[in-house]
């Protein structure tokens, strides 16, 4: 850790000191300065706390590595497909055309986007690692719109402080904070290497996280919602993993 980095974490106070002590004076620096995950009760809730705003004070502005196209992998890996409901059928057998992205919430201007509206934003493409939880990974090249871009058109309003994704596979949902909604590699992406992003793979658009674990990246997204505060979504953990006791910050 350099002198500048160390200097940042120990202004917001969020040092390290050892034992429950130390934990219980970090959660408590943390919440004065807006740091504290919405899964901080648990059992492992302090360590999350730590992670969490250590994390954002030292790298919030960090990038993701990004690789050569040489680096692709040859055989991605995609997920379990989804139970699809008649209604996915449906979107899928008319190409998504009657799909629309929902984005509302805290915003001035709620909308709804087409697929081919998400398109006419400024396409960017990153090569990213999608790492699981469960152990594998792959590399692939991603296409798509800065999500920044797509809340920058609705307007969000200044007390925002996180986006809620939710999708078209049931029981899934997900959030982000502000510095991860505004990054500048959080895309919502329609595109895998070089051609439409299948479905496997999440299509038609996904939100992609690169600097969090693989699930924050969820597939077949239907709708964001921008809000101060995860406490009235779901059990107000901020997404629907911390209910099956994975971490609801999972950055890498
Ligand atoms: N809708 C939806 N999104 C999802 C999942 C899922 O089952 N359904 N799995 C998540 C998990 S656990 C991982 S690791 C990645 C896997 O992405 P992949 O299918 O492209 O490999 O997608 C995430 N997004
Ligand atoms: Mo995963």
């Amino acid at each position: 850790m350099n002198d500048i980095s160390r200097r940042k974490l120990m202004r917001a106070g969020v040092v390290a000191l050892p034992g429950a002590v130390g934990l219980a004076a970090a959660a408590r620096i943390a919440e004065r300065n807006g740091l504290v995950p919405p899964d901080h009760s648990g059992l492992y809730g302090p360590g999350e706390t730590l992670t969490y705003a250590a994390q954002r004070v030292l790298t919030a502005h960090s990038l993701a590595r990004e690789f050569d196209r040489s680096q692709i992998s040859k055989k991605p890996f995609a997920n379990e497909t989804p139970k699809k409901t008649p209604e996915f059928l449906r979107l899928e057998a008319a190409g998504f055309v009657d799909w629309r992205l929902k984005v509302d919430g805290m915003v001035a201007r709620p909308a709804e986007f087409s697929i081919a509206q998400i398109r006419s934003f400024p396409a960017h493409s990153q090569i990213t690692h999608l790492a699981c939880e469960e152990g594998w990974s792959y590399v692939a090249e991603w296409t798509g719109a800065l999500l920044s871009d797509v809340l920058h058109e609705v307007s969000m309003r200044p007390e925002a402080k996180f986006v809620v994704y939710d999708c078209m596979d049931k029981g899934w949902w997900e959030s982000i904070d502000m510095a991860d909604a505004l990054h500048p590699q959080t895309f919502v992406a329609y595109g895998f290497n070089g051609g439409e992003l299948p479905v496997a793979f999440g299509g038609p658009l996904r939100m992609r996280v690169p600097r969090q674990l693989g699930y924050k990246s969820l597939k077949y997204i239907t709708r964001l919602t921008v809000t101060d505060s995860l406490k009235k979504f779901g059990k107000g953990l901020g997404s629907a993993e911390p209910e099956f006791g994975y971490a609801w910050y999972a950055g890498i």
